[in-house]
């Protein structure tokens, strides 16, 4: 399950991690079953309210994944958020082909501050470097 603000490149990142072809993604509506992903709209992660649909959903995953925008220096969770969950909780730190190193240092440390304890991935959906890393580690909670 797939986890992140609006825009963080969630559905890029299914995309690119289940299909060859990436193509342009639209907007998530709501809470969608792709292949073996639980695709999610950045709203509801955004807004306390909206985000215990998600926490009724996570429920059902094997494994989360967060998704930090890494040219973003905010995120909506609240500390330690992430610690509530039974599942492994694992980082993507996103779009690292348009980020500094110090933009990807300061989004580990987010992921870091709302208790995403498991391994950290910087990754690039368009270039496609760490994606392999990922889907290996993935793979292993997936099998
Ligand atoms: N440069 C770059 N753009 C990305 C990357 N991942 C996603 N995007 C772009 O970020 C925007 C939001 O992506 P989307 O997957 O819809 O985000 P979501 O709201 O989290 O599902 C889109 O314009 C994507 O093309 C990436 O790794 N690098
Ligand atoms: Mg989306």
């Amino acid at each position: 399950m797939v986890w992140g603000g609006v825009g963080a490149g969630k559905s890029t990142l299914i995309q690119a991690l289940t299909q060859a072809q990436v193509s342009r993604v639209r907007k998530t509506q709501t809470i969608a079953y792709q292949e073996v992903a639980i695709d999610t709209p950045g709203e509801y992660a955004e807004r306390g309210y909206l985000r215990q649909s998600l926490q009724a959903t996570a429920f059902d995953a094997r494994v989360l994944v967060v998704v930090q925008d890494a040219t973003r220096g905010t995120s909506f969770f609240p500390p330690n958020y992430f610690l509530m969950f039974p599942q492994p909780v694992i980082g993507v730190v996103s779009k690292t082909d348009l980020a500094t190193g110090a933009q990807v240092e300061q989004a580990t440390r987010l992921l870091r501050q709302i208790g995403v304890v498991g391994e950290i991935f910087n990754v690039s959906a368009i270039n496609g470097s760490g994606l392999d890393q990922l889907r290996q580690s993935l793979s292993t909670y997936l099998e």
